[in-house]
C-alpha cells in the first residue's frame, strides 16, 4: 500500500504533494513502482496535528481518488477518520475505508461503513492524535491492542461490515512508546492468529530513532523500513503501508525468492 498524503504537514512528506497536480503525480509514480493499492490521505494524524474542516478534507482527497480512478484499476483507499468523507471518497472511486480510529470517530462511522460496503482497516490508537503521545501507558501492549482490535472487527461485523471487508492494524506509533511500537511488532504473529488480514504501517515512523538517532529526517529511514517490511511480511501481515514502494517491493519479492515462494527460473 502507498501513502499518497495530500497535507501540507504530514510528518514525513507534508507539504511536498499538497496539491492536486503534485499528489497525482505521486500517486502515478508509486503506481508505476509496484503499489498494490495507493491510500490518500487529506488529514495528517501526526502526534499534535490539529483537526481538519470535513469539507476540506473533502476538497483535498477527491479530485484525486476520481483522477486516479479514471486512469487505474488499483484499488484506492481513503484515510479518514470521518464517515462524510469516506462516503464522498468512495462515491469518487475509493474501495477501502481506513480509519484510524477504528470506525470511533462519530456515532454514525459504523453504519456508513456498513453502507458504503467496501473494505474497512480497523487501527487501534490510544488516546487521540492531539495527544496520544503524551504519556501511553500499557500493562500488556500485544494482548490489549489484540483484545481491542478483535473487539472493534465484532463490532464492525454486527453493525452489518462483511466479514470479508474487515482488516486490522496494530497502530505503530499511535499513543504508543518506542518500546510498545517493538513490543507490537515482536507480537505481530498473536494479531496475525486472530484471523483478520492485518496491515502494518511502519514505514518511516518516529520510533526508528530509538534504534537510529541519528536517522532524524523521516527520509533517512528507508533501511528500518525495510527491515520492518520484511519482518511483518514474515510474521504473515497482509500489506504494508508504505512511503518507499520500489525498495519494498525489491525487498519483499527477494525474501520471497529466497523462501522459495517465487520462480527462480
Ligand atoms: N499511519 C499513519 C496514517 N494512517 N493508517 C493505518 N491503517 N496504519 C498506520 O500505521 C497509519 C495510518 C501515519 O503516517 P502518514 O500518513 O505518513 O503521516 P500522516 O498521518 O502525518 O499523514
Amino acid at each position: 500500500m502507498g501513502i499518497v498524503n495530500v497535507t501540507p504537514d504530514s510528518f514525513s512528506d507534508g507539504g511536498r504533494h499538497g496539491d492536486a497536480d503534485g499528489a497525482l503525480r505521486h500517486a502515478r509514480r508509486l503506481l508505476g513502482e509496484g503499489a498494490d493499492i495507493l491510500d490518500i490521505g487529506g488529514e495528517s494524524t501526526r502526534p499534535g496535528a490539529v483537526p481538519l474542516p470535513e469539507a476540506e478534507e473533502a476538497a483535498r482527497v477527491t479530485p484525486i481518488i476520481e483522477g486516479l480512478a479514471a486512469s487505474t484499476d488499483v484499488p484506492l483507499s481513503i484515510d479518514t477518520m470521518k464517515p462524510a468523507v469516506a462516503r464522498l471518497a468512495v462515491a469518487a472511486g475509493a474501495s477501502m475505508w481506513n480509519d484510524v480510529t477504528a470506525l470511533r470517530f462519530a456515532d454514525e462511522s459504523l453504519a456508513m461503513a456498513a453502507e458504503l460496503g467496501c473494505a474497512v482497516v480497523l487501527m487501534h490508537m490510544q488516546g487521540e492524535p492531539r495527544s496520544m503521545q503524551d504519556d501511553p501507558r500499557y500493562d500488556d501492549v500485544v494482548r490489549e491492542v489484540a483484545a481491542f482490535l478483535a473487539q472493534r472487527a465484532d463490532v464492525a461485523l454486527a453493525a452489518g461490515v462483511a466479514r470479508d471487508n474487515i482488516w486490522i492494524d496494530p497502530g505503530i506509533g499511535f499513543g504508543k512508546t518506542a518500546a510498545h511500537n517493538l513490543a507490537l511488532l515482536r507480537g505481530l504473529p498473536a494479531l496475525v492468529a486472530l484471523g483478520w488480514p492485518v496491515v502494518l504501517g511502519a514505514s518511516r515512523k518516529g520510533f526508528i530513532r530509538g534504534v537510529d538517532p541519528a536517522a532524524k529526517d523521516p527520509g533517512d529511514r528507508l533501511g528500518a523500513s525495510l527491515a520492518l517490511a520484511l519482518a511483518g511480511a514474515r510474521a504473515g501481515v497482509a500489506m504494508v503501508r508504505v512511503h518507499d514502494v520500489r525498495p519494498t517491493v525489491q525487498a519483499l519479492e527477494m525474501q520471497s525468492a529466497l523462501a522459495g515462494e517465487a520462480d527462480d527460473g
